[in-house]
Formats: C-alpha cells, structure tokens, sequence
C-alpha cells in the first residue's frame, strides 16, 4: 500500500489543548507536574485519559500492572493491533510533557482518524504504562518491564517506596488494578513519541529525532554504614563516616563516566544520610548510582570499576557496604523496519530529521523485546526534563505527532 500521503496530520490544537488539561492534574509547585505512579493524581489522570478514550469510541483494557489499552477496531478484528504510547506518570519535579506527549499523541492519531472516517485493517491500540519513571518505585520501566518478561509481576508487586509502600498495595488502593495478563497481548508494532530530553535537536534545528538505538542503563543502590557519633568530640581519625563515603563514591562515579567520553553518563540522584542531624556524623547513607552507555562493554566496564572503587573507599574509611542491582537493561537497537517507517514519514512530511540514540530510558526499550519497535522524537527547550521547567513548543509536538500518525496508519494499513 502507497503511504498515507500528504495530507494527514494531527489536530494540534486539540493535542495541545490535552496535554495543558492533564498537566492541571497533579501539579508541580513550579509550573510542572507532580503526577507520581499509582498516587491519587495518577489515579485521576488514568480517569481522565479513559474518559478521552471512552468518547473516542475507544474499548479500553486493563492489565495486572495497571497499564491501560484503549482500543480501536480494525477491519480485520483477527489482524495484530499495531501499539502507539508511552506513560503518564511523572517525576517528583518532572515536566509536562515526558511520556504524556506519548500517550496523548497516540489518542490524538485516533480521534484524527475518527474525524476523517478512516479505517484501518490492523486494529490501533492507544496505551499508558504504568510506572515508567521508577521514581517512587525503582526500577524505571517497571510495567513494560514485565509485559516483556523480563521482570516477574512478584517482583514489580513487592516494590517498596521511601515511605515503605507497596506497589501492588498502591495499585489496588486507587483502583487500577485490572484483570488481563501482562504480557498475553500480541503486537504487530510498537511506536513511541517522546520528547528527547537532551539538547541535540534544538541546538542542531531539527525537528525529528528518528530513535535508532537506546543507550544501556544500571542503578546500582548502594547502602554503606558506620557510625553515628558526635561530630565535635570525636577525633577524626576514629570517624567511620558513611556521609564522606557516600561524597566519595558519587566523585567516582562522575570519574569514571568522564573517562568514558563523549557517549557515557554517570551520576547519583538519590541520596539519603542517617540520622541527617546537623551535629552527628552520618552512621548509614543509601544513594543511587546511575550510569549509562550506548555501548555494553563500557557500561559493564564501569559497573566492576565503580563496585572496585566502593570497597577501597570503604576499606579506607572503615564502613562497609551493600550493592544491590536495581535496575538494568543493555543497549538497545530498534527496528528497522519501524524506524524506517518514521524515517520516510519524517521525510514525505517534509520535516527535518536525523538519527538519534535515545539518552533516556523508555518503555519502548522493553517492548522492543516482543514486537517490533521504535521511537520519534521531538526538541525541548535547553534539552531540559526531568525538571519542571521542561518546555516543548505547539509545533515541536505537532511535528512529533504527525511523523507518529503516519508510521502507525502505515503500518496499520489504511483500507479507506
Ligand atoms: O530514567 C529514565 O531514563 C527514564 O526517564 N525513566
Ligand atoms: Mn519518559
Ligand atoms: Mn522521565
């Protein structure tokens, strides 16, 4: 079948008009969101989007993570769907736009394809999975994650936060836990919209970034303890200081990625001291080292260096420590197929593009396991996310949106 053709773009009013009425749920404290999985506001953003889906005539799905599937009848029911979307949950201080650009971009191709009464052999499945962030619960990804077997639902069930919540309790208390098995669905495509959360498209003027490939990504939490004592009658040299431990450790791991460059990332996010008191020398610390590659070798290269560093620092400061893995996927590459798809809708539309490695985990990088898969990409201002600055521009989105529609409608087969 010869493309879709020109004149097929999304409504960007509309789309825009969306992603400003979800980012009023679960607002940031500056100007961004604060939507974090399976919190209330998770729970009325979901409502909202199947509310959307609901007057898109769309039959929605919910499976035993809580990912919704809203659904778009093909001519041929029997035909694989061909799946389009991302998450709607948020950082604790994240953007208005990472992941809901995805999810929203995906409703906006249906309701599109509602206004122009076209129909389309492969069934469309619009989907919002739970948990990509892995902010409250660790790891990112978590849903989809499990969908592709890689994670066992007991595991994503057990998840605790800092408060000692539970993922599957927390599911099931704001109502969202549904009843298809994860993973049952089959697809016959993949596609995800996200914002690129980096500067390379904005400071290169393009408008699309066709995902060839994701970089790889581990989190390692690291615990170290020694012990409390008072920070002004204790001799220095009889200090056991898991608080210097951890400013060490989070030195190397900025070291280690620095000796990887220019593709490797490192850096620790999250960081806890105990008892936190101004005058007692920290007794525990728990932190999260974060590092990424496009590169295998060096990502697990870095793994062994940065567990190496760990124990001398320990050795030296007489604390000891655990490292539990928490988090890990290797590099990915997309598929050709797919992304070819997005490639030639960037170029029939008449947008700028170029290839890109996506930075930033997705869900996309899981489901790339069980269907063939790929990713569009759009600017942000300053290359900014996960902050609540995170700013994209009307156009930005509706070129992001219009290169998603036609590789979906493509793969989907337009019967009229
Ligand atoms: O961490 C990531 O890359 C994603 O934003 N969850
Ligand atoms: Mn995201
Ligand atoms: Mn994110």
């Amino acid at each position: 079948m010869a493309a879709p053709g020109e004149n097929l773009r999304i409504n960007p009013d509309r789309l825009w008009d969306s992603l400003m009425e979800m980012a009023k749920i679960g607002p940031g404290i500056a100007g961004g969101n604060n939507r974090q999985t399976l919190t209330d506001e998770d729970g009325e953003g979901r409502h909202l989007f199947k509310r959307w889906c609901d007057a898109a005539g769309l039959v929605t799905g919910v499976d035993e993570m809580g990912t919704m599937f809203a659904r778009r009848e093909g001519t041929d029911p029997d035909a694989l769907p061909v799946y389009v979307g991302s998450h709607l949950d948020t950082q604790p201080t994240g953007g208005k736009y990472d992941g809901v650009l995805g999810v929203l971009g995906g409703l906006e191709i249906v309701r599109t394809l509602n206004d122009l009464g076209i129909r389309t052999k492969h069934p469309i499945v619009v989907t919002n999975w739970t948990n990509e962030e892995g902010a409250r619960f660790a790891p990112a990804m978590l849903a989809s994650g499990v969908f592709a077997g890689v994670l066992t639902q007991d595991y994503a069930y057990s998840r605790k936060d800092k408060a000692g919540k539970v993922f599957g309790e927390e599911l099931a208390r704001i109502g969202w836990k549904g009843d298809e098995k994860v993973g049952a669905r089959k697809m016959k495509a993949f596609f995800e919209l996200h914002i690129e959360q980096g500067p390379i498209l904005e400071d290169e003027g393009i408008d699309i970034g066709v995902v060839t490939h994701g970089q790889g990504l581990k989190w390692l939490e690291v615990r170290l303890t020694g012990k409390e004592a008072h920070t002004g009658s204790t001799p220095m040299p009889k200090r056991r200081n898991a608080g210097l431990g951890m400013a060490r450790v989070i030195e190397l791991v900025h070291e280690v990625a620095m000796d990887y460059q220019p593709d490797a990332v490192g850096a620790v996010g999250h960081m806890e001291a105990y008892p936190n008191s101004r005058n007692i020398i920290a007794g525990r610390t728990v932190f999260t080292v974060d590092i990424r590659s496009p590169d295998k070798a060096t990502l697990d290269e870095m793994d062994l260096r940065i567990r190496e560093g760990i124990s001398t620092i320990c050795e030296a400061l007489d604390i000891s420590f655990e490292i539990e893995q928490v988090g890990h996927f290797d590099p990915v590459t997309f598929d050709e197929g797919c992304v070819k798809a997005i490639r030639d809708a960037a170029t029939r539309l008449g947008y700028t593009h170029r290839n890109i490695v996506s930075g930033a985990g997705h869900d996309a990088c899981w489901i790339n396991r069980v269907a063939p898969t790929a990713m569009v990409m759009c600017p942000c201002v300053d290359g900014l996310s996960h902050n609540e600055a995170e700013e994209i521009s009307k156009e930005w989105a509706a070129a992001g949106a219009d290169v998603l529609f036609h590789a979906v409608v493509e793969t989907a087969e337009i019967v009229g």
